[in-house]
C-alpha cells in the first residue's frame, strides 16, 4: 500500500496540504491520471477525471453527501463510493450545530433586535432539558451531533430511516416515526442525506408539525427546503427563525430574499470543514482494509442513495 498514487481532484484546496498529509501516511497525491491508479479522492471533479482512471476501484468523496456523484454519469458503475467522514469534519459540524442550536434555545436574534434598539430586555428562557431538539438524519455527522446535544443537557430526539440506537437520546425510525418525532419539537436539525425520498421534507407540512415558534437549522442541501414554504412559515410565526448552511442555488444569488431575512441567519455552506491530516489518516486505513480484502467502511449503498 505504500507509494500508492490517488487521483486528487478537488475544486479549490490547498493541494499542498492535502500532498503533506499524505504524504506522513505513506501514500502519494497526484493530480495526473493514468494506467495502475485505483482510488481517487474527489470534490466536484472535472467531467474528465474518472476516463482518465481505467483502473479505477475506489471513489473517495470529500464530503459526506454524495448525492452528486451518484447523479454523474461519468462515474463508472463498478467503482465502490466511500463517503468522507473524519474527525475534523465530524468536530466542526457539532460545533456549528450547538452554536446554532443554543443561539435558537436562548433567541438571540431577540437579544440582537434589542441591542439594536437600545432596549434593555428582561428575556426569559427554558433550562435547556426542557427545550426539545430534534435531528433529522442519525448517520456519523447527526448522530454525532445528536449526542453533543445531549452532553449539553438538551432533551433530544432523533430520526432516520433505519432504527438506531443512541443513549440519552429518543430515536424514532421510518415514515411511521416521524410524527412522533416532529410532536412538539422546538429546534429542528436536517442533517439527512439527499434522495429522492428526502428531497423538500423541510416543507409546509413539516414545520406545522412542529411546536408554534419552532427554529430550523438546516445543514446538509438545500434541496431538502421548501424555500417559498420557510418565507410563508416565517412570515405567519409559524416558525421564529431558520440557520441555513445550505441554498437550492449556491452561492445564494444577489437579491435572494434570504440574504436580508432577520430571522435567517446564512453561513456559507462551510458549516464542516476536513482536516486533511485526520482525512489522511481515515483513507489509508480504509486503502489498508481494502487490501487486505476487508469491506469498506461507509461505502455508499447506490440504490439506496447514500
Ligand atoms: C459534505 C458537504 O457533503 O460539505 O460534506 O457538503
Amino acid at each position: 500500500m505504500t507509494g500508492e498514487r490517488i487521483l486528487f481532484a478537488v475544486a479549490e484546496a490547498d493541494v499542498a496540504a492535502w500532498e503533506r498529509a499524505f504524504r506522513k501516511v505513506g501514500l502519494t497525491l497526484t493530480e495526473e491520471g493514468g494506467a495502475g491508479i485505483r482510488f481517487c479522492l474527489v470534490w466536484h471533479p472535472p467531467a474528465e477525471t474518472y476516463a482518465r482512471l481505467p483502473d479505477l476501484q475506489v471513489i473517495f468523496s470529500l464530503g459526506a453527501g454524495v448525492e452528486r456523484l451518484l447523479g454523474d454519469p461519468a462515474v463508472p458503475p463498478h467503482a465502490a463510493i466511500v463517503k468522507m467522514a473524519e474527525p475534523g469534519m465530524t468536530e466542526t459540524m457539532v460545533q456549528h450545530v450547538l452554536w446554532q442550536v443554543i443561539g435558537h434555545h436562548r433567541r438571540f436574534w431577540e437579544l440582537a433586535e434589542a441591542q439594536r434598539e437600545a432596549r434593555w430586555l428582561d428575556q426569559l428562557y427554558p433550562p435547556p432539558w426542557q427545550r426539545k431538539v430534534g435531528v433529522l438524519g442519525l448517520g456519523t455527522l447527526g448522530s454525532a451531533a445528536a449526542r453533543a446535544l445531549r452532553d449539553f443537557s438538551f432533551d433530544v430526539r432523533g430520526w432516520s430511516r433505519s432504527a438506531k440506537t443512541i443513549d440519552g437520546v429518543a430515536c424514532f425510525a421510518g415514515t411511521s416515526g416521524l410524527d412522533a418525532f416532529l410532536d412538539g419539537l422546538e429546534i429542528v436539525v436536517c442533517l439527512l442525506p439527499l434522495t429522492p425520498e428526502t428531497a423538500g421534507i423541510l416543507n409546509a407540512d413539516l414545520f406545522r408539525r412542529l411546536a408554534r415558534g419552532a427554529a430550523l437549522v438546516n445543514v446538509a442541501r438545500g434541496g431538502h427546503l421548501n424555500e417559498a414554504d420557510l418565507l410563508e412559515a416565517l412570515a405567519d410565526g409559524r416558525l421564529a427563525a431558520a440557520s441555513l448552511d445550505v441554498t437550492g442555488t449556491e452561492p445564494l444569488p444577489e437579491g435572494h430574499p434570504f440574504w436580508r431575512h432577520p430571522r435567517i441567519f446564512m453561513t456559507p455552506h462551510n458549516a464542516a470543514d476536513i482536516d486533511p491530516e485526520t482525512a489522511a489518516v481515515t483513507i489509508a486505513r480504509q486503502i489498508a482494509r481494502h487490501a487486505a480484502g476487508q469491506p469498506l467502511e461507509r461505502a455508499v449503498d447506490r440504490a439506496r442513495g447514500y
